[in-house]
């Protein structure tokens, strides 16, 4: 016979599915699992600058310093996979930025599950990325998937390209069980990380990963670290393209998260020209709005240092003049790089 728990865990399921949540399963909300790895890179200084990450270690792992008497952590996974890169562009933007802002997206969907939570008689705080906690180490405990060596977590049936949510909350459910590692020998992802920043299986060194670089590093970026990044002027997939967990990957139903053709069509010296203004109109609603102007045309200067040639060098004169440092340098060093390039 199902009891009232049970009965509770399929309602919030069932309406985590109609909210077009791909998958909801639940976790004890005890200390995480793996919170002695997360000290420790903190403690190796792995986080760079985000700060925000070494502010608060213990409501971080432990979901019990978040809510009072918290019993249960809600895991979601929601895909946003927008499908192959658009052809004939020059440049390369992380697929979870295509398009709308996943925070924006997903908070509108956890406030009405939250409510449903409330008239069960539970007391929530909800999440996707922006709170203090470690979100991959509770839903693996869910079963939803497991962290792969990249550390990205994987779903068999979605892969890498999901975004993860949760429910801390006072209501007891019936914990899933976990579903295990299953990336075998495969080494895919580490072999495939351009500047080596998967140190070990299962550790990313934010600090050398261009995701970290291109997104959330404010200052120049490190010359070692500027050919690597290739053509990339917004996050890296490169560890999530090459996982054969993939294959199953489907088109996400949901539109917002598709490639907005008003970036697309240009091309990667276009974005020289975007003043503050035609930036932010660009990027509404975008995550790449968040690093502003003058980070993401720093990026735009790397990739063309990387990829450009003789006919970019006009635009990236121009910028080279720009009244912000950060942008004026990164046009010097590409100038230089196109023109080594051009030498016979
Ligand atoms: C900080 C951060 C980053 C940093 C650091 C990434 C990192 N790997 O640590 C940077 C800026 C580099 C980054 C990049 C990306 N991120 Co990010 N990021 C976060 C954030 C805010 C915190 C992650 C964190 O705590 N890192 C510190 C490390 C120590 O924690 P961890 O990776 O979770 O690691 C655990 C495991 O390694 C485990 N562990 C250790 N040893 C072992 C051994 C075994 C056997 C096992 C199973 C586990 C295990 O212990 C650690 C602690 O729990 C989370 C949201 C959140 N609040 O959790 C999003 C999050 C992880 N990011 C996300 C995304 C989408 C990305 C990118 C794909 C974006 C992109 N395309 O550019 C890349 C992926 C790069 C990568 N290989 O991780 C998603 C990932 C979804 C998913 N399916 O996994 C998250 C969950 C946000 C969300 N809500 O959807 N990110
Ligand atoms: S590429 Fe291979 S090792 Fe890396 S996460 Fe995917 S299955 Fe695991
Ligand atoms: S996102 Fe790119 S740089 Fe970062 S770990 Fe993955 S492959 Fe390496």
């Amino acid at each position: 016979m199902k009891t009232n728990r049970h009965i509770a865990k399929q309602n919030i399921q069932r309406i985590a599915r109609e909210l077009g949540f791909d998958d909801c399963r639940v976790s004890r909300a005890k200390e995480a699992t793996h919170a002695e790895a997360y000290r420790q890179w903190i403690a190796d200084g792995c986080a760079g600058d985000m700060a925000w990450l070494e502010r608060n270690v213990e409501r971080r792992i432990d979901p019990a310093e978040v809510v009072d008497g918290a019993f249960s952590v809600v895991s979601l996974a929601l895909n946003y996979f927008p499908g192959d890169n658009p052809e004939d562009v020059d440049y390369r933007i992380a697929r979870y930025a295509w398009n709308e802002d996943y925070h924006d997206v997903i908070e509108e969907k956890l406030k009405d599950l939250n409510l449903a939570m409330e008239e069960l008689g539970g007391v929530q705080r909800f999440y996707t990325d922006t709170g203090p906690v470690l979100e991959r180490d509770f839903a693996t405990d869910s079963g939803l998937g497991w962290n792969g060596k990249s550390t990205v977590q994987i779903h068999r049936r979605l892969g890498t390209w999901f975004f993860l949510a949760e429910l801390i909350t006072t209501l007891d459910l019936p914990p899933d069980e976990p579903f295990g590692d299953h990336c075998g020998k495969c080494t895919r992802c580490i072999d495939a990380c351009p500047t080596g920043a998967i140190t070990e299986s299962h550790r990313v060194d934010a600090r050398r990963c261009i995701s970290y670089l291109t997104i959330e590093h404010h200052g120049a970026i490190p010359v070692e670290f500027r050919k690597q990044i290739g053509n990339r002027i917004y996050g890296c997939d490169d560890c999530l393209d090459v996982c054969p967990w993939n294959r199953f990957a489907q088109i996400s139903r949901e539109t917002r998260f598709h490639a907005r053709q008003s970036v697309f069509q240009h091309q990667l010296r276009d974005f020289l020209t975007l003043d503050d203004n035609v930036f932010r109109k660009l990027f509404a609603k975008s995550p790449i709005k968040r690093i502003k102007r003058n980070r993401f045309l720093r990026n735009v200067c790397v990739a063309l240092g990387n990829v450009g040639g003789e006919k970019d060098l006009p635009a990236l004169e121009r910028a080279a003049g720009d009244e912000d440092n950060l942008i004026s340098e990164h046009a010097s060093w590409a100038i230089r790089e196109i023109k080594k390039r051009a030498q016979p």
